[in-house]
């Protein structure tokens, strides 16, 4: 089958950044997305990488771990990020400037993320006395964005607002996807110009790399299913 009509059948493809402070949600959300469970969680070392196939769009999710001394590690991933992802603890109105100096200017300064669309969850809002959607765009100074952005507000806990957020990310990079699908989304593989077309080689590398990232994400789901029965049963006896 030739690359056009590959293209049509194809689900889109999308790679999403999942950035904040430490203890803002972005684990509780990425498997709250994924499993549709709520799972406890321990701060992430390193990263959590999932896919989650929403309507027609299949999104790789990587949700990197946020401890201060990390993340000037996050630059690492920006390459080929169609969207990141901001998720903010919305009671926590102590770190905001703290979120902002460390995360958010240096995501707006990178020229790897120019193209790439910004999404800010106001988490946590199943909690009092939370901070609300526009003292955090004051506060962080949204309206002077550049990228295409918004701000939303939801709960990693409850599930409230994650499929508003993906049907907004779906919305966005319909057509930003169109422009990008002939362009290698990844931190590895192939060409980063704009202008370059991708050949059938690299067509298959990325079709293998996202088989792998699925099949991973499938085993890293098994074993999370089978801990979570493995404590029920245990909690049975
Ligand atoms: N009440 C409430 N608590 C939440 C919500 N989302 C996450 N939490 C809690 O916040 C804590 C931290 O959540 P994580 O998902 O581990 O945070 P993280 O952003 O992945 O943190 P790092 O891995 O350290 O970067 C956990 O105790 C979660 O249960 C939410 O929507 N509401
Ligand atoms: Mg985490």
């Amino acid at each position: 089958m030739g690359q056009f009509w590959t293209r049509i059948f194809k689900h889109r493809d999308v790679r999403i950044l999942l950035l904040g402070l430490d203890a803002a949600g972005k684990t509780t959300i990425l498997y709250k997305l994924k499993l549709d469970e709520l799972v406890t969680t321990i701060p992430t070392i390193g990263f959590n990488v999932e896919s989650i196939q929403y309507k027609d769009v299949n999104f790789t999710a990587w949700d990197i771990g946020s401890r201060d001394k990390i993340r000037p590690l996050f630059r690492h991933y920006y390459k080929g990020a169609d969207a990141v992802v901001f998720v903010i603890d919305s009671k926590d109105r102590e770190r905001l400037d703290e979120l902002n100096y460390d995360v958010i200017k240096p995501a707006i300064a990178a020229e790897e993320l120019k193209e790439s669309i910004f999404l800010f969850l106001a988490n946590k809002m199943d909690l009092e006395d939370t901070m609300t959607i526009e003292e955090i765009s004051d506060k962080l100074g949204l309206k002077n964005l550049k990228h295409p952005w918004n701000i939303l507000p939801v709960s990693g806990v409850k599930g409230d607002g994650l499929h508003g957020a993906l049907d907004w990310l779906a919305s966005k990079l319909g057509s930003a996807s169109a422009k990008n699908q002939n362009k290698i989304a990844g931190p590895s593989i192939g060409p980063t110009s704009d202008t370059e077309e991708i050949s059938e080689e690299q067509d298959e590398a990325i079709a293998h790399r996202d088989y792998c990232s699925r099949a991973y994400s499938a085993i890293k789901c098994l074993f999370l299913r089978t801990n979570k029965n493995d404590s029920q049963d245990s909690l049975d006896k």
